[in-house]
């Protein structure tokens, strides 16, 4: 891949993470009407005006996560997950109004409690021992597909270790490398030639396959795993016609909730179900259309357009997104220079 559209292809995935999570900020939590998906077509319209003037969009946990997990890979170019650890808890103590998960708080407390002895023990202890599922290790994720984009093993090592500084249980772990390697397939894949849908969920389902299988090692081998069977409902609603209306059931079966299972699998399906027209979406434009589709299935919106943002940015690089609309997300400016350092500290052959 030449230099330059590797960096637009980093510039795209941390601006996109960042772009959903302040267009989705305003929706989070609610059940979205079909009078809402007119209200968020005309948000959406009036933003790409470059003449409107409006309050910027806050972004919230989601993006101050990711950028920790950035800043991480930038300053340590041999991993240090404790230097990660105080990264999340600093970050979290300056800014701690940012809509933080309700009992990552406890983690962030205890990391800084026990002055990061043990950087996994109070991850281990949420919810009795079982730890949390939620989506926080997915949502902050992206920038290690990115940096280690030609170092598999290593990608996925580092996404499960950071991931449980603050998520212990499978299901928040096993998410978050779903999504690291949804923007890993989208960073490789060319912008100018189409995605093809099934062939990026096969792709998906046999990387996680070998995931799971390795971890639930008393699975038959013809049964499914949790991930892999939401794989296979992406890839049936996705044979369904584009024309028709079938959000209710992309809810229902799909979730958008605030757990990495009913989420995750969610976002990939949103930016795959962007790639053709929606109904009820007026736009050309595959990012925005990615985004906007994430915030109309209502529930977890800043995190699933985050993480639906990460994978259409990855794929169609900076060029993609309305530079109007991003004017209005907060410090994009600074996400867009972290990219640039991230991509400038990248392990590489000196090619790039
Ligand atoms: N926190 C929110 N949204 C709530 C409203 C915010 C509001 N807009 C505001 O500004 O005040 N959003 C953020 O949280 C999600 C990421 O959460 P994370 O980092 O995974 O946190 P946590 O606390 O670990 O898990 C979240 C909740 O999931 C449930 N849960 C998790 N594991 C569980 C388990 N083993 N058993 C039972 N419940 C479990 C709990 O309710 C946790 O509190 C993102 O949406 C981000 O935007
Ligand atoms: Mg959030
Ligand atoms: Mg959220």
């Amino acid at each position: 891949m030449a230099g330059q559209n590797m960096s637009s292809k980093f510039r795209g995935c941390l601006v996109g993470s960042l772009f959903g999570d302040c267009m989705g900020a305003p929706f989070e939590g609610n059940d979205i009407s079909s009078g809402d998906k007119l209200v968020i077509q005309r948000y959406f319209d009036r933003m790409e005006d470059p003449n409107f003037k409006g309050p910027f969009k806050k972004y919230t946990d989601d993006t101050a996560m990711m950028k920790s997990v950035a800043q991480f890979l930038i300053d340590t170019p041999e991993p240090d997950l404790k230097h990660l650890a105080e990264l999340f808890t600093n970050e979290f103590f300056k800014q701690p109004r940012r809509g933080y998960g309700g009992s990552v708080v406890s983690v962030f407390e205890k990391l800084r409690k026990s002055k990061f002895n043990d950087i996994f023990l109070p991850s281990k202890e949420q919810f009795n021992g079982q730890g949390s599922y939620g989506n926080g290790g997915a949502m902050r994720i992206a920038p290690i597909p990115l940096y280690f984009h030609d170092d598999f093993d290593n990608m996925l090592n580092i996404a499960a270790e950071s991931t449980k500084i603050t998520h212990s249980n499978e299901l928040g772990i096993h998410g978050a490398l779903l999504q690291c390697l949804a923007v890993h397939q989208a960073f490789l894949a060319d912008p100018n030639t189409p995605i093809n849908v099934d062939e990026f969920c096969n792709k998906l389902l046999e990387k996680m396959k070998a995931i799971e299988r390795s971890y639930y090692n008393d699975v038959e081998s013809d049964s499914d795993t949790p991930y892999c069977e939401r794989i296979k409902l992406i890839q049936k609603f996705l044979s369904t016609k584009y024309s028709d209306e079938y959000d209710d059931e992309v809810i229902r079966d799909l979730g958008n909730d605030i757990s990495a299972f009913e989420s995750v699998p969610t976002a990939i399906f949103c930016f795959l179900r962007a790639q053709n027209t929606i109904p009820g979406i007026k736009t050309d434009n595959i990012f925005r259309r990615t985004i906007q589709y994430a915030i109309t299935l209502g529930g977890d919106t800043d995190t699933i357009a985050c993480m639906a943002g990460a994978i259409a940015g990855a794929y169609l690089g900076e060029e993609s997104i309305n530079k109007a609309i991003l004017q209005h997300c907060e410090k994009v400016e600074d996400i867009v220079k972290l990219a640039d350092s991230l991509y400038a500290a990248r392990p590489h052959d000196g090619k790039g």
